[in-house]
């Protein structure tokens, strides 16, 4: 059974996100998706409008995944690819390079990102809509 692992914050799911899942999965059998927490948002100067438990359970609603587990620092996915037997580690590619430390462990691949849609993108034309 060949393994993929993706991590990110997933506020807002949209179809860019969806579109991220979908591929990540088709690499593979067994998609697992280390979904940040509020903490380790804020290490990453982000704010989830969705909390992590709300979060986790969209996630695990969605047909291309299959477990969901904490992403709670950025020194986690060394030992999250070593101890859930990762085969592949999947990001989209705003992240290109920035983990290629994990190629000694697995197979490394950045996704082309989904143009013309993202969270940030939702919540700036909400502010005109709401208007
Ligand atoms: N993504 C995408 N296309 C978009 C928006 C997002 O392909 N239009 C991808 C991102 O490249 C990422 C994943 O969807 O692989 C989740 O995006 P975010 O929730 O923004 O994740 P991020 O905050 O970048 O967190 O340790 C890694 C970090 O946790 C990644």
């Amino acid at each position: 059974m060949k393994k993929v692992i993706t991590y990110g914050t997933f506020d807002l799911l949209h179809w860019g996100h969806i579109n991220l899942l979908k591929r990540a999965k088709d690499l593979g059998d067994y998609l697992i998706v280390a979904v940040s927490t509020d903490e380790f948002n804020s290490l990453k100067n982000k704010k989830a409008y969705h909390s992590y438990e709300h979060r986790k359970m969209i996630l695990e609603a969605i047909r291309y995944v299959d477990e969901v587990i904490p992403e709670e620092d950025w020194e986690q996915k060394v030992q999250d690819v070593i101890e859930h037997e990762i085969d592949i580690f999947v990001m989209g590619d705003d992240w290109k390079g920035k983990f290629d430390y994990l190629k000694q462990h697995c197979n490394v691949v950045y996704l082309p990102r989904t143009v013309d849609i993202s969270t940030t993108k939702i919540k700036k034309d909400l502010v005109v809509i709401a208007r």
